[in-house]
């Protein structure tokens, strides 16, 4: 899901990247090709204007921290804004005060109403509820069966109704008065579906809400209908007051972009996604986690916390004064060295990072943390003296401060070059210290 539109944006922040500073040009470059990429993957092209608009004024305010690289600050923003389009938090469903909570399911023919309802009765009960279905499609005489079928399976209760009970009204109310004498605390209740939006099913829906006061009406929606599942949304929004929406088929190839808008348009939040048939394959949905997933960039916003958490600014500007000025010791090296360590392991540092995400063959990629550890222990061993100035540290040195740090020559002498490289390399670079020092451990597509 989202792969689409997870392409095209990480296509735009490659072309960022290795611009040295975020300028209103580059700026404006990226915010077209983000459009067109939001376009593309069937975003509300209102909802793209306003996204965009949010974005341009959250760069311009932006602070510049020298922690991250111009790449990073987009994909910092851009990552915000998608969480504010998507809904700021996880979105519970509502329960009644007084049991059984009605949910009313609803939306198009062929949705996935049915199979959503057994989706959600058995995450219910995995929850700690005791969930009842019913369903109210009594025009499909198959349809009832259906959902009768699905409680067998996943062994959970279904109303199937009495002979005499005709109606949609009549059906859900006795499944009601079931759920209230056998102890069941939600009662999930599975509509008609209608090819389009009429009259007569409107009116149907709105006698229910009438009669069942339910605490929650969820729009259920295809994804890959894209852009009408937004519209029938709308409509139904303005027609019934739906409190939600749950996207369906997420594990298709839909083009992502309905999700973006549904919650934009009718101002509900989503509150589950379907990733597949099986009854397990219901996700509640996590704007934060979603937006990673569009994004394509592992979880970023943490990754970018992390680092905003364990860099102290001032550090970070003093450091770079001191490579600008040639001053950058060994000892800074270590202690450099032992905030990139404070960071986290750096296997999961690295899956968090923007454009490791994607790589195939990234459980192959080994960070070695022994090797960070040996080098601090090297310059540990280091006099003050010799830590101010490597150039003083002969042979002889260098065999004592092997013998201290338990190593051997050669790695004393490996590392004074690795070093002398850095400081030559870093010296030529400006802006995201940080950036630049995770580049020279050789982690892959990170920053500069
Ligand atoms: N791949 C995939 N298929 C789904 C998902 N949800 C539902 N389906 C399939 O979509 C088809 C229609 O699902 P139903 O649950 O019968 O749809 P409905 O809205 O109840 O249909 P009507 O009652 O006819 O309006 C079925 O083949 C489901 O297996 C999903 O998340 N992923
Ligand atoms: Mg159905």
């Amino acid at each position: 899901m989202f792969e689409n539109l997870s392409d095209k944006l990480q296509r735009v922040f490659k072309n960022l990247r290795g611009e040295g500073k975020l300028t209103p040009e580059n700026m404006e470059a990226a915010l077209r090709e983000i459009r067109v990429a939001l376009l593309e993957a069937d975003v509300h092209f209102k909802v793209v204007k306003q996204f965009l608009e949010g974005v341009r004024q959250k760069a311009m305010g932006e602070e510049v921290l020298t922690a991250l690289s111009p790449t990073q600050q987009v994909v910092k923003i851009v990552q915000e804004e998608l969480v504010k389009l998507l809904g700021s938090h996880q979105s519970r469903l509502r329960f009644a005060n007084e049991p059984p909570t009605m949910i009313l399911i609803v939306g198009l023919q062929g949705s996935g109403k049915t199979t959503t309802t057994g989706k959600l009765a058995r995450w219910l009960s995995r929850n700690g509820h005791l969930p009842l279905m019913v369903s109210v499609d009594v025009y499909r005489p198959a349809a009832r069966a259906q959902l009768a079928v699905i409680a067998r399976d996943i062994r959970l209760p279904i109303y199937e109704g009495a002979p005499e009970e005709k109606t949609p009204a009549e059906l859900a109310k006795s499944a009601r008065r079931e759920a209230i004498q056998t102890g069941r605390d939600v009662v999930l209740v599975d509509t008609a579906g209608r090819l389009h939006i009429d009259e007569q099913l409107m009116t149907e829906l709105q006698e229910l809400k009438q009669l069942l006061s339910p605490s929650e009406i969820l729009f259920v929606a295809d994804a890959m209908t894209g852009q009408d599942a937004v519209k029938s949304a709308d409509e139904f929004h303005k027609r019934l007051g739906i409190t939600g929406a749950i996207l369906t088929k997420m594990d298709g190839d839909a083009r992502g972009g309905g999700a973006l808008s549904i919650r934009h348009v009718t101002g509900q939040p989503l509150k589950f996604v379907g990733v597949g048939e099986n009854f397990d394959a219901l996700e509640p949905f996590h704007p934060d986690r979603v937006a990673s997933r569009i994004l394509g960039m592992g979880d970023v916003l943490s990754f970018i916390e992390k680092v905003e958490e364990s860099i102290d600014q001032k550090n970070a500007e003093e450091m770079q004064r001191k490579l600008i000025d040639n001053e950058f010791t060994l000892e800074d090296f270590r202690d450099q060295l032992k905030q990139l360590k404070k960071l986290g392991p750096l296997d999961s540092i690295l899956s968090m990072m923007p454009g490791v995400g994607p790589l195939k063959d990234l459980k192959n990629v080994k960070v070695d943390e022994k090797e960070i550890v040996r080098v601090v222990a090297i310059i540990d061993s280091m006099t003050p003296k010799e830590r101010a100035n490597h150039m003083i540290i002969n042979g002889t040195r260098r065999r004592r401060i092997a013998r201290g740090s338990g190593t051997t020559v050669q790695e004393v002498n490996q590392l004074l070059k690795q070093y002398a490289q850095a400081r030559k390399m870093m010296k030529t670079f400006s802006g995201g210290f940080m950036g630049k020092r995770l580049g020279k451990l050789k982690l892959p597509a990170f920053g500069g």
